[in-house]
């Protein structure tokens, strides 16, 4: 890639994790960096005991990660920590040149990526909120142009002052048209409620498969593409199986390590999918060697959404790419012990497992209620058209007056149904 630019990568391996995971993460930094053409062209795992507030590490090993930069004649140094406002600035007048963290360029790529009008304007939030506290660096933003403002004192700090007005006016009018934005959206899932069908919502790693899977099971016309972070909206589908009732799946935002607060805050309402919904799928690539950094990664994440105690099928993806059967196996083996929860191996893109998938989304989208019997009246057949749509059905019978049914039934009808429920006492 000829126009790229270099810089050297800088980890931090404090007692927090193991070496693995430090270095797992360091890589993971470099694939990020590749997203927005920046080459790792050298790694430094620096061990860190107590954080210095100046440089976070200690200033012996920042004047030597300084003078790497210069000797190789590199363009950046990016810290997989996130660094302080105030230690960005201290790094960027010792090293005399941009220096980013993990957040930069994880917003830089979510900016790129940026399709819709939604997504756009969270990501100039997240973005806005990260530069607010950061407005005397002598470099801005990637995206923006670099270079210091170098005034004098007192015309800088007007300057100062003016910018940091703007950002706080230029961030309420991003929330105002994001609220209209979510208000209309909204009203759409009250209407897509008010359909009954059970919502399942496609969670995991970003590149894991989940947009494919989507459209294996929908046809949904979703972007598919080898790159973190394909996906910032999210898309919500029928799936129309062959025998039984429907469902809804929903793809959206995949997830990484140290997803940044701010950007799990803008994307509060694109999750909302996640949060709102009746199951979870959680797609995990298995096929490459970090996949239970990736599985801990996305349950970190659901955790916080507050949505890790919803029923979950685990789906092993990209089987295909890992032809060591005993690791396959191993792999698996160590994931059943931490999933509480069915768990499919697939490769949606040869197609394998995805039955299986559909019999495991059938049963979790109708099961959870349980099983209920109902004796439905015969002048409220729709109650039974309603059931045939939306239940899985286990035994019906027609009686004198009266439909009696078992059915697995989804929260969304429950109540609609109470009424006729037959109550164990009778
Ligand atoms: N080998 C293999 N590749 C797969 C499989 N499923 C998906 N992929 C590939 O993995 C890459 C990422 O797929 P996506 O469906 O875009 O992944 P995603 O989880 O939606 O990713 P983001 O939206 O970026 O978070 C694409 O190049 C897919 O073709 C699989 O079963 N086997
Ligand atoms: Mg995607």
């Amino acid at each position: 890639m000829p126009n790229n630019h270099k810089a050297v990568l800088v980890g931090c391996a404090d007692d927090t994790a193991g070496l693995t995971e430090h270095q797992a993460s360091l890589q993971e930094l470099a694939r990020l960096c590749s997203s927005v053409d920046i080459d790792a062209s050298e790694l430094v795992l620096a061990p860190l005991r107590s954080p210095s507030p100046r440089y976070l590490l200690g200033s012996g090993k920042a004047e030597e990660i300084a003078e790497l930069r210069r000797s190789h004649e590199l363009d950046y140094i990016v810290f997989d920590r996130n660094l302080s406002p105030s230690q960005q600035r201290n790094w960027e007048r010792l090293a005399a040149c941009p220096v980013m963290d993990r957040h930069e360029v994880i917003l830089e790529i979510f900016r790129r990526r940026a399709r819709t009008r939604q997504a756009q304007l969270q990501v100039e939030h997240a973005e806005l909120q990260y530069k607010l506290p950061r407005l005397t660096r002598a470099w801005t933003h990637l995206s923006r142009q670099r270079g210091g403002r170098r005034g004098t004192r007192g015309e800088g700090e007007k300057q100062l002052e003016l910018d940091r007005r703007w950002i706080l006016n230029r961030i309420s009018r991003v929330k105002l048209e994001l609220s209209r934005i979510d208000n209309r959206q909204s009203t759409k899932r009250k209407r897509r409620r008010a359909g009954q069908l059970p919502i399942g919502s496609i969670v995991g790693y970003t590149n894991a498969g989940k947009s494919s899977l989507l459209r294996t099971m929908t046809g949904a016309e979703v972007l598919v593409a080898d790159r973190l972070f394909s996906t910032l909206d999210s898309t919500t589908r029928t799936v129309h199986p062959e025998q039984g009732p429907r469902v809804l799946l929903s793809d959206t935002v995949g997830f990484i390590r140290h997803l940044p607060h701010s950007l799990v805050d803008a994307f509060h309402s694109t999750l909302e999918e996640t949060v709102l919904a009746d199951f979870l799928i959680h797609v995990l690539d298995i096929s490459v060697p970090e996949y239970h950094e990736c599985y801990e990664a996305t349950r970190d994440t659901l955790r916080e959404l507050e949505v890790i105690e919803k029923p979950t099928i685990l789906v092993l993806n990209k089987i295909d790419a890992l032809t060591d059967e005993f690791e396959l196996t191993t792999r698996r083996e160590k994931l059943s012990q931490s999933h509480n929860g069915p768990l499919v191996m697939c490769s949606v893109l040869k197609g394998q497992g995805i039955e299986q998938l559909s019999t495991e989304i059938r049963d979790i989208a109708f099961d959870e209620a349980g099983r209920q019997s109902y004796l439905i009246p015969i002048e409220r057949y729709d109650l039974v058209a309603l059931l045939h749509r939306s239940a899985r059905i286990y035994h019906e019978d027609v009686e004198e007056n009266a439909y009696s049914v078992t059915a697995g039934v989804p929260p969304t009808i429950a109540e609609q149904l109470e009424p006729f429920r037959l109550t164990e006492e009778l």
